[in-house]
């Protein structure tokens, strides 16, 4: 099977599990169920639990082992998504070429549905814990909490609030890409691979891999952002693409960004060298995240 071929393998198991994730039945607030799943179904690249599904079939596990957990970290990713676009923060009009959440629903629903999918993300996990005796699930979690939380995500968020209209060394922009971007795509590697039970050193080398893998991911959305139009389509003055804000183009220019994204993909990909042709579908994954148009 080719790396396509797998790819929509993974994500098609990935939609049907979150498109029976939202079990809100009551018609006084039915209202919040749309919302969520209007968002949590919005053709997002699914790319952070597909690779906790290629983590774990990597290591000859049953992806039905992390398949909650692959599931939780998109609709954290997702809550994130929803925020972000609200006017306190990017206040975008649209998002995946739909209009964002809160232009739908106003913005009360929206911080609301953003809240419930978080919760829903745990309430899960948990559940799932509790009918597993796999104990690392438990670690599994904390690594996930710690990466969306002050010290992961959240904590990029606020370097991104707080560097806005600034002139930011490479350190921050480091920093805050790290942390914004790169802890939600360390999430599902590393939560996948404690799960199946990896050796401490597998676990740093995968946790190396994604490292490079979420600095890729960063630098290739800079370098489209400033050469696809498309992408800045919709967006209102004072948002991300329209104001003067550092990013890995405007400090090293588009050309030497690019030699930067093949150094970094490149490096990520010796990390998994140790697990032999069995990573052939992340090696893929990686190469294609430099590919990508979107
Ligand atoms: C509001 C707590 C809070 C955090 C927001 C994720 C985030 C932090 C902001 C999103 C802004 C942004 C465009 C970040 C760059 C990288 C990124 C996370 C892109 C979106 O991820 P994709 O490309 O999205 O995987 P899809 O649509 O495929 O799910």
């Amino acid at each position: 099977m080719n790396f396509t071929q797998k790819q929509s393998e993974y994500v098609q198991i990935i939609e049907d599990t979150l498109n029976k994730s939202i079990k809100i039945d009551n018609p006084y607030y039915i209202s919040l169920k749309d919302a969520m799943q209007y968002s949590l179904m919005a053709g997002g690249k699914r790319l952070r639990p597909v690779l906790a599904l290629a983590v774990a079939e990597m290591l000859g596990k049953d992806l039905n082992e992390v398949l909650a957990f692959a599931c939780s970290i998109e609709m954290i990713h997702t809550y994130s998504l929803i925020h972000d676009d609200l006017p306190a923060m990017d206040n975008d009009d649209y998002r995946r070429g739909k209009l964002t959440n809160h232009k739908v629903y106003g913005e009360a629903m929206a911080i609301l549905a953003g809240d419930a999918l978080l919760n829903l993300a745990y309430e899960n996990m948990i559940e799932d814990a509790i009918n597993s005796s796999n104990s690392r699930k438990l670690e599994a979690m904390r690594l996930i909490a710690k990466y969306a939380g002050a010290l992961g995500m959240i904590g990029g968020q606020v370097i991104d609030l707080s560097s806005e209209g600034k002139s930011i060394d490479e350190d921050r922009l480091k920093t805050m890409h790290r942390l914004k971007t790169g802890a939600l795509i360390k999430a599902p590697v590393e939560a996948a691979a404690v799960i199946c039970g990896v050796t401490d050193n597998e676990l740093k080398l995968l946790s190396n891999f994604a490292t490079n893998l979420g600095l890729a991911f960063q630098i290739k959305d800079d370098i489209l952002d400033v050469e696809g139009d498309i992408e800045n389509m919709g967006k209102k003055p004072g948002s991300d693409a329209l104001c003067e804000k550092t990013t890995y183009v405007t400090m090293f220019g588009i050309e030497q960004s690019k030699k930067l994204l093949e150094t970094v993909t490149n490096e990520g990909i010796t990390y998994l060298e140790q697990f032999g042709s069995k990573a052939e579908f992340l090696r893929d994954m990686a190469k294609s995240l430099v590919e990508r148009t979107g």
